[in-house]
């Protein structure tokens, strides 16, 4: 009997519904403030996604001032498992309970339910929102959201910045990136080339490759040979891309209209969920783009043929109509050459879908490219230097760091001695005591279940808390990774990449600097070379608990995820006054 009554008791606690009980829908927006509504549901009848913001592909546009408050209203139409909506990029001061990652702010949205969001629109650029539930956003949860300065450093470098030049990016399947989850936790990643699942073990045999992962050559429409040099590998099958909705297996491409002699600010996000993207060219391209700014703050211009876009990464390009009016392509690929374009089309020309001798120049795989580092004029974002327009004072030294490997779990490479003494115990206990092991296999799951994938910061698998971390009752599991700091500190996070995945890693709640980034010897440890690393600053002024992660979905999925808990100094609270947290405890 108590059995089955404890039972029950951790079921309810783990339901949507019984959490967000009180997940609450604020009234209208008072004068001043924008209001939006998203309507969360599945949707039928695609070939390329399974939930939709408004039934539509992408997410309608979500367009403010820098420093307006702003109120979304999310319902969630039919998802058994709940959702919720993350405004990526977005600093949510002293509003972590509107930073929409589930379990960590905020307890699912449950069907039926209506949660409004609310924070200040800042700071300003080319941001996008995305379910932070699950798996979702690689489903088809996403949409811009872009924050206009009024005073815009560069405004002279552009004529127009239209709604329609907003340009979404999305990597797409014919399964749910859940599907691929469960297939890869089930017989591990293929090797590149391999064209199938790899050995039980998933990395058995391969000890000291570290993470190495394969496109999964099952059913994939076109392919070409993976170049590890560049990066070009996904452990997500290849299903095709889009952008805004279009140029997909079987779509027209987007057409983004110009007019001769003019100046347009294109603002690429990158929606993808797993592959990274070439865009511009094609090679000896018709357009140079002038790159003005990254994940939404300004750079000094630099002008490139193309350049690469990791999963959650935004690009802002100048594109000039300087050539002579017609149809051109501008190629979105992977960066080995797997293509779906996008047209400039000067106004004056024919309709490109109508142009036969140009549509006639499509190809639907243009080749296998040389890849980024062959191509001349192709700007890799994660090795070129690029000065931001506005950075702030930078605190001359951190109060406190942390060192975190971007590892595969089931990888036998184990870190140098000088860096294991900067893990902290409960990490270096993970990590096995950093013997190297010839059979490499990943930990079990949380749950204990038995898994061959396994990405993970420092050998730890994540589990999400029970209930939100946020909230004051929240009791984190073994594995609910928390690096813990105090409001006011400055931390620095070195990030060590000993796989040959790129991870892009993306922290909530704060904007950061980037003090070193590169290959080889990290400025404050001994990686090996070869190894990739980073080293960022930031101050952590804005308490809450903040969710720092690979954006890769597959990966944040399979254990690569963490959360940064910013305690106010004693006495102080943890909410900010205007919370209104979905599920909080009354
Ligand atoms: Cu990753």
């Amino acid at each position: 009997m108590s059995v089955v009554l404890a039972l029950m008791v951790a079921a309810a606690a783990l339901s949507p519904q019984a959490l967000a009980a009180s997940c609450p829908t604020l009234p209208a927006a008072p004068p001043g403030m924008r209001h939006f509504k998203l309507s969360v549901g599945k949707l039928l009848n695609s070939k390329t996604q399974t939930l939709a913001y408004n039934g539509t592909a992408v997410g309608p546009l979500i367009r403010v001032k820098l420093g307006e408050p702003v109120q979304i209203d999310v319902t969630n139409r039919d998802i058994p498992d709940g959702t919720s909506v993350h405004w990526h990029g977005q600093d949510q001061p002293n509003s972590s309970w509107a930073d929409g990652v589930a379990f960590v702010s905020q307890a699912p949205i449950p069907v039926g339910a209506t949660f409004s969001y609310r924070f200040v629109a800042a700071p300003a650029g080319t941001y996008w929102y995305h379910s932070h539930t699950g798996e979702q956003f690689g489903d088809g949860l996403r949409g811009p959201l872009i924050v206009d300065d009024p005073q815009d450093p560069q405004k002279h470098l552009y004529d127009y910045d239209l709604d329609a030049h907003v340009i979404m990016l999305a990597d797409v399947f014919s399964t749910t990136v859940g599907q691929q989850l469960k297939k890869l936790q089930a017989s591990g990643m293929a090797m590149p080339g391999a064209g199938g699942a790899a050995a039980k073990g998933g990395m058995g045999g391969m000890g000291g490759m570290g993470g190495m992962g394969g496109a999964d050559a099952a059913a994939p429409p076109t392919s070409c040979p993976v170049s590890v040099l560049d990066q070009d590998i996904s452990d997500a099958p290849w299903g095709g891309m889009q952008a805004n909705g279009l140029g997909g297996p079987g779509q027209p491409p987007l057409v983004l209209t110009v007019a001769p002699g003019k100046r347009y600010r294109l603002r690429f996000i990158g929606g993808q969920s797993s592959w990274a993207f070439k865009v511009g060219g094609p090679a000896g391209g018709a357009h140079k783009l002038q790159i003005i700014a990254l994940d939404g703050r300004p750079v000094a211009p630099r002008a490139a043929d193309a350049f690469v876009i990791s999963s959650g990464e935004r690009v802002d390009a100048v594109l000039a109509a300087d050539r002579p009016v017609g149809n051109y392509w501008l190629d979105v690929t992977t960066l080995t050459g797997i293509n779906s374009p996008i047209v400039v089309h000067y106004e004056g020309a024919p309709a490109p879908m109508k142009d036969a001798k140009f549509m006639g120049s499509l190809r639907a795989n243009y080749g296998c490219a040389a890849g980024v580092g062959g191509k001349p004029g192709v700007l890799d974002l994660k090795n070129a230097t690029f000065a931001a327009l506005k950075t702030g004072v930078v605190p001359k030294a951190a109060t406190k760091s942390f060192v975190l490997y971007l590892a595969n779990a089931a990888s036998s490479a184990p870190p140098p001695r000088t860096l294991a003494a900067l893990l902290s115990p409960a990490v270096a206990a993970k990590t096995r005591g950093f013997k190297p092991d010839t059979t490499p296999v990943c930990p079990p799951l949380p749950d204990g279940s038995k898994t061959n994938y396994c990405w993970s910061l420092n050998w730890n698998i994540f589990e999400l808390p029970k209930t939100p971390a946020l909230f004051p009752k929240s009791t984190p599991g073994p594995t609910t990774y928390t690096l813990e700091v105090t409001q006011g500190d400055v931390i620095d996070i070195v990030l060590v990449n000993p796989t040959r995945m790129v991870h892009p890693q993306h922290l909530h709640g704060a904007g950061f600097w980037v003090l070193a980034a590169g290959n080889g010897e990290a400025s404050v440890g001994d990686a090996p070379s070869g190894w990739g690393y980073a080293v960022i600053r930031f101050r952590a002024d804005n308490p809450g608990a903040w969710a720092f992660h690979c954006h890769i979905d597959l990966h944040a999925a399979s254990g690569m995820f963490s959360v940064i808990a910013v305690r106010p100094p004693k006495g102080a609270k943890w909410f900010a006054p205007s919370g209104a947290a979905c599920g909080a405890a009354p």
